[in-house]
């Protein structure tokens, strides 16, 4: 491994955008197979969380500490990491531009720069996340305070929120909510609690295969689901969150509703990356505008995308993201031949629905429908899917996914599905 914040090798065969979960597993896989030098990453953080584990560490079930790592130990051997952040792109030149204008050029180039936080769309959220209870799990900076929140409550509206623009792991405000009721009734104070769950869908969870028995615990946890709901302010002196009534378009309807809060746990708005929603390679959503079934570019050839910041419309997570990879890893090694990308992306993704600390509803989907990997029923909350969840799916990333050695589930559904149909 070589990092470098000044650059030495300013051309790249192939160079990688983002050294997060999709950025790594492709730098691993094609500096494997390219020569020595060939791959650049350009990844402005020294620090690499496992950001599944973060529901884990808001219920006090992790530490934030078991889920980082020095970005620097998981660079692949052969290729250089650039400690830098892209700040244009200029495709038709084959290059990106740094912060301070230094130039990077490729050949090829892979994007993985996943999706970013907005807690400045909503007034007040960034000042009202350093006072007292208010919490996010999508933020390390403010994840362990959603456990330190939760073993504080004395009582009142503890409020989970859900936002009205695409967001990763769509369950995790979710996850946030039914861990945070557990903990309360460990506590013996659920009682002096009401907890809502305001969200800007029109129900619980997009995957009809999972809606049933999502709902069926938030009924039994007594949990207020209140739908079309998107938080637009946060007044923290008063302790008031406003939120704004959708329309069944998901538009605002111009009437708002005010709720105090003991808690308040945001699920963040998100967009795509800024330098990424200002390139070429943005579609109207700022979202990068790929082929659907070959992640190519659909204006450059020579580029792919991985991860959270495609508008491919699985939903964002790493366990899609190892499909990704096993799809770029076909479909670019043909293009460096010269021939045309013929792997075609599933669609998968899976959201492991932690519903409370030691319980867990192992969804896995596409936009089609359930696309299970055992030949359990896994739309049931249980202790193994929650085992999973703790110990096998962090090793599963730090080892596998972003080593490039872990293609996704699908040959294992393919052999469950063997015994299934028995
Ligand atoms: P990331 O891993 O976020 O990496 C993107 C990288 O790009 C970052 O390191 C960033 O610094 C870099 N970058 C951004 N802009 C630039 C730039 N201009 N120049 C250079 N680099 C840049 N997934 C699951 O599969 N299962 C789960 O249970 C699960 N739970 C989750 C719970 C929470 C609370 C959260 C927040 C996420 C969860 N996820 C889960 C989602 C999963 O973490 C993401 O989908 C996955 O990390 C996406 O990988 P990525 O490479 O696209 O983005
Ligand atoms: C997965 O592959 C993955 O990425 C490593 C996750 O993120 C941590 C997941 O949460 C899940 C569920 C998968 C899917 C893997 C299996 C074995 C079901």
């Amino acid at each position: 491994m070589r990092t470098s914040k000044v650059v030495h090798a300013k051309h790249f065969k192939l160079l990688v955008v983002g050294g997060g979960a999709g950025g790594l597993g492709a730098a691993s896989k094609f500096a494997r197979k390219l020569p020595r030098d060939s791959v650049g990453i350009i990844e402005p953080r020294e620090d690499h969380y496992y950001q599944p584990g973060f529901t884990l560490v808001g219920g006090g079930l992790m530490t934030l500490e078991a889920n980082r790592r020095r970005q620097e130990d998981l660079i692949p051997k052969n290729a250089t990491w650039i400690r830098d952040k892209v700040e244009t792109f200029e495709p038709v030149k084959n290059l990106v531009k740094l912060r301070d204008g230094e130039e990077i050029s490729y050949d090829y180039m892979v994007i993985a720069m996943g999706i970013q936080l907005r807690f400045d769309m909503i007034k007040g959220a960034k000042e009202a996340l350093k006072t007292p209870g208010v919490c996010s799990n999508y933020s390390p900076f403010y994840v362990e305070k959603h456990y330190r929140e939760a073993m504080n409550f004395k009582g009142g509206n503890a409020v989970f929120t859900f936002p009205n623009t695409p967001i990763k792991c769509a369950g995790a405000p979710q996850k946030a909510c039914y861990i945070t009721d557990s903990i309360l009734r460990q506590r013996g104070v659920r009682d002096k609690a009401h907890m809502i769950y305001a969200t800007s869908l029109k129900r619980l969870f997009g995957i009809e295969s999972y809606l049933k028995s999502l709902e069926k615990v938030a009924k039994e946890k007594d949990i207020d689901v209140r739908t079309r709901r998107n938080l637009i302010e946060v007044d923290s002196e008063n302790k008031m969150a406003t939120f704004e009534f959708l329309d069944d378009d998901a538009k605002p309807t111009g009437k708002t509703e005010r709720v105090e809060y003991s808690l308040l746990h945001i699920g963040p708005p998100c967009s795509a990356p800024e330098a990424l929603r200002k390139s070429p390679f943005a579609d109207k959503s700022g979202f990068m505008d790929v082929d659907v079934a070959s992640l190519q570019s659909k204006k450059f050839p020579n580029v792919f995308g991985v991860g959270d910041c495609m508008n491919t419309p699985n939903a964002k997570t790493a366990a899609a993201v190892s499909s990704h990879l096993k799809t770029i890893e076909q479909n670019l090694t043909q293009v460096m031949q010269g021939k045309q990308p013929c792997m075609e992306y599933d669609g998968y993704a899976s959201c492991p629905l932690v519903v409370s600390t030691n319980r867990v509803i192992l969804a896995e989907f596409n936009s089609k429908g359930a696309m299970e990997t055992t030949p359990f029923d896994q739309s049931k909350p249980t202790y193994w899917a929650y085992l999973m969840k703790r110990y096998f799916m962090p090793a599963l990333y730090w080892n596998g996914l972003i080593k490039g050695y872990w293609n996704g589930p699908a040959t294992i559904r393919n052999c469950s599905r063997l015994v299934k149909s028995k």
